[in-house]
């Protein structure tokens, strides 16, 4: 816990780390259990707000899992190789890269996360913000299926009744697509 002392120190990790941290773990797991009960029930009642619940912990959890991981006492620096090139690449140099992450840091508004991300289509870099750790994602994921809920996917033949439109949805799902993106590295 002290181990990045004086950078970040060890009351902070200890709070962060076994309190924090620890409550997203415990948020996550209820809300998932919750999620079979309702699937057993066949009750739906609660589902928005522990699909909610699990956006927001489970966030939080692979967030916090990555954000332990990039840190080191040995850290600092720059980095070197194929992470450095691409970096250079994107954001014209390191420098540049290291003001806009900072810059995007410090805008946040309210509680969120600065990110270096990948993007899975172009495989490009990118720096993203999350606001809270969620906002509704979990930042881990590659979707396999979209379902594209906005009236204007609907409403011209279903009007306001999203649920037969969901119905239809499911009636011309390409399995075949949604199995080769489960397999793609
Ligand atoms: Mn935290």
């Amino acid at each position: 816990y002290n181990a990045l002392e004086p950078y970040i120190d060890e009351q902070t990790m200890r709070l962060h780390h076994d309190k924090h941290h620890l409550a997203y773990v415990n948020g996550l797991n209820n809300a998932e259990a919750k999620l079979a009960e309702a699937r057993e029930k066949n009750d739906y009642s609660l589902v928005k707000h522990w699909t909610r619940e699990a956006a927001f912990h489970g966030a939080g959890h692979y967030l916090h899992c990555i954000f332990w991981n990039n840190l080191s006492p040995k850290g600092g620096g720059r980095p070197s190789g194929e992470l450095a090139d691409a970096i250079a690449g994107r954001f014209g140099s390191f420098e540049s890269f290291l003001n806009h992450f900072k810059a995007a840091g410090a805008a946040v508004e309210g509680s969120g996360w600065a990110l270096l991300v990948r993007n899975n289509v172009t495989r490009a870099l990118d720096i993203l913000t999350a606001e809270k750790h969620q906002n509704l994602g979990q930042w881990v994921v590659t979707p396999l299926l979209a379902l594209d809920v906005w009236e204007h996917a609907y409403y011209l033949k279903y009007q306001n009744n999203r649920a037969a439109y969901i119905e239809a949805f499911t009636q011309v799902i390409n399995w075949e697509d949604v199995r080769r993106r489960l397999q793609a590295p």
